[in-house]
């Protein structure tokens, strides 16, 4: 059979079910990551399980979310990250030594092979043609003890590129028509498959930028071929013997063909407060800017950084606007000061921000009430800089770079800057000395300071549904709503008080509400509209209303990763047969199910009966037999571990 990039990868992985589009499918998967915000909870899991040692070919732990170290949380976090690191065989990629995925992508990355990470970014490894998916922590914890990982057989899409990019116009350009084209819903269960003759003119980091930003059309991954490209990269990094050939072979099938001439793209942005909004600048022409960050997982290469740093070069920030930069690792970092490029950009004006996520998950750097903020990043849901009322535009580095010094939108073809063209260069600084090789287990003791807390535990599910309509919200609720994260983010591994935050900024009211319904014998019930769940892998917006008794989610439909998660922590996630049925539903309603768990284990509809207005409301709960199991267990830890 022909097949195309993601089957071969995918088919030489797959180790339970058949291969038949939209089923459930069981695969190993060769590398895991997790970051601090994610991995503490991952590892007290993995603790949790009963698991011994790593069984993966490459586990590696980052330090990158929470690295602002406001009171002792962060640090202790650290601490327990390290030690339990060196305890189980995982490698530590210590705080300062950049983001996950783009260290990932410089000095792990291997095409061919398949990668699970803790973070919904994961699948920036795409970019050196894995197949890089993101899941929550328990799902990681669980790969990394060699069990399998289970996703549905995807669809594949491919994304046919021709032509070759124009000054100024960039890879965070192609990601952004993609959204246009693809949106930010309705892509559950797609995989992307890049290729078509344009592929070669783009560099690893390019793809890489292309493939990270598929996290916000909602596809599993994003892939691209491995190449000579790939080959030169993985060369100038010292791994060439990490390189093999990755190409789909001839008359492969697809799903669906999408075809974009890289020629006729314009510079674009991501309007507020959704990727998926996207106008030219030209469109946008003259609007006044307040704040341009650049750097992220998207946008923080050793060409970006070069890039940006040429054009600002002998230029001055505009007095009006506040320029952050954070060069995505340390790699980046280090090549950047030699070459002088850090001089330029400090000579400019800019505020040099540290190799870490930063600005992007709102954990500093927030812009001024009502501005307007000019990012490289990929997300620009409302609030999550942590200005409830800026506005976040989502740009390549080049039409941030021009906006700082101009302080307004401008179109940087039109700006009379000459077009910085920096090379990929042949050789990157290799210098490893920030991780941490896993010591010897025996002579580790894991370092437990008062921010670690344990995993919260769970009740198998109950027999009968004796539910409360909590809260009912709108369509395309992120996960940044559901469980904020900024300010918030220290609190990750102490459940209890994480939990008080849960969807604080949509009603401030409900932690409280929940465990007072929880206390009174009650099942809460979350009531919302299409796309549920986009956004982060973070399974705090899970586990912390497990924590405040949550039992259901009833929405239109879900996103992949918050769906996974929801039923790790034994939390229902049903979809309503009849979507005219969500504006039944009030905030109070009691809603109630006789044979809940029943129906849950035999796979049967569910009907949920509204008292106050005496409807049967069926609802979908379309699970494998697997995840039906977990459910009624009350969630995966307590499946595995057979509670
Ligand atoms: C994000 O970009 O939202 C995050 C922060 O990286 C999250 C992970 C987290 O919440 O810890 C993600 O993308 O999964
Ligand atoms: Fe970090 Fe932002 Fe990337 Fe998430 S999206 S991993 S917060 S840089």
């Amino acid at each position: 059979m022909k097949q195309n990039i993601v089957e071969k990868i995918l088919v030489s992985h797959l180790k339970e079910g058949e291969f038949i589009k939209g089923k459930e499918i069981g695969i190993r998967i060769d590398q895991t990551l997790t970051q601090d915000a994610t991995g503490t909870m991952a590892y007290l899991q993995f603790e949790a399980m009963g698991l011994k040692e790593i069984k993966t070919d490459l586990s590696v732990s980052y330090v990158d979310h929470n690295t602002v170290q406001i009171g002792f949380e962060n640090a202790d976090d650290h601490k327990y990250l390290q030690s339990v690191a060196a305890k189980y065989g995982v490698v530590y990629s210590r705080p300062g030594n950049g983001i996950c995925h783009q260290v990932h992508l410089e000095r792990f990355g291997k095409p061919g092979t398949t990668l699970l990470g803790s973070d919904s970014h994961t699948p920036t490894g795409g970019g050196i043609g894995q197949v890089a998916i993101g899941a929550g922590g328990l799902d990681v914890a669980v790969a990394m003890g060699g069990g399998l990982f289970y996703t549905a057989a995807p669809k594949v899409y491919l994304v046919k590129l021709s032509g070759e990019l124009q000054p100024w116009v960039t890879a965070k350009d192609v990601v952004l028509k993609m959204l246009e084209i693809l949106s930010t819903k309705g892509n559950v269960g797609v995989m992307l498959e890049y290729g078509g003759p344009g592929v070669k003119k783009l560099s690893v980091p390019q793809r890489a930028t292309i493939a990270n930003m598929g996290a916000e059309m909602g596809v599993t991954c994003s892939v691209f071929p491995s190449d000579n490209v790939t080959k030169k990269f993985l060369k100038a990094q010292g791994r060439e013997a990490d390189w093999s050939e990755l190409k789909s072979d001839r008359g492969a099938k697809y799903d669906r063909v999408i075809e974009i001439d890289l020629s006729a793209l314009e510079p674009m942005a991501a309007c507020p407060h959704s990727p998926g909004i996207i106008k030219k600048i030209s469109e946008l022409e003259g609007k006044k800017v307040d704040q341009v960050c650049i750097g992220s997982c998207t946008n923080s290469s050793f060409k970006d950084m070069m890039t940006t740093a040429a054009i600002l070069k002998g230029r001055t920030v505009n007095p009006e606007v506040s320029l952050g930069i954070a060069p995505g690792s340390r790699q980046v970092l280090q090549m950047l000061a030699r070459k002088g490029a850090l001089t330029a950009m400090l000579d400019s004006g800019a505020r040099l921000l540290e190799s870490a996520c930063g600005f992007c998950i709102g954990n500093h750097f927030s812009p001024k009430s009502g501005s307007v903020s000019l990012r490289t990043n990929n997300r620009n849901f409302e609030g999550r800089s942590g200005t409830a009322d800026a506005q976040v535009y989502l740009v390549s580095p080049e039409v941030a770079a021009v906006a700082a010094l101009t302080g307004k939108f401008t179109d940087p073809r039109k700006a009379g800057i000459n077009y910085p063209a920096v090379k990929e260069p042949g050789t990157f600084l290799v210098d490893d000395s920030f991780v941490i090789k896993p010591a010897d287990a025996a002579k580790t003791e894991v370092f437990r300071g008062p921010n670690i807390g344990e995993p919260p535990s769970n009740a198998r599910m109950p027999e009968q549904l004796n539910g409360v309509a909590m809260l009912v919200v709108g369509d395309k609720i992120t996960t940044d709503h559901i469980m904020p994260a900024g300010a918030r983010l220290k609190y990750r591994s102490n459940v209890p008080k994480y939990a008080q935050f849960v969807f604080e900024n949509v009603d401030a009211t409900f932690s409280k509400r929940c465990l007072e319904s929880k206390a009174a014998g009650a099942h809460n019930v979350i009531i919302a509209g299409e796309s549920y769940g986009q956004g982060s892998s973070r399974e705090h917006a899970a586990m912390c209303p497990m924590y405040l008794g949550v039992k259901a989610v009833v929405a239109k439909s879900f996103e992949r990763i918050h769906a996974a998660n929801l039923l790790n922590f034994g939390i229902a996630p049903l979809t309503f047969k009849n979507q005219a049925d969500y504006a039944t539903i009030q905030v109070g309603d009691k809603l109630t199910c006789g044979d809940w768990r029943a129906a849950a284990a035999e796979g049967k509809p569910v009907i949920l009966k509204n008292a106050r207005t005496g409807a049967s409301i069926e609802c979908v709960c379309d699970l494998s037999a697997r995840q039906r199991a977990i459910l009624t267990a009350g969630g995966l830890l307590n499946h595995t571990t057979g509670k």
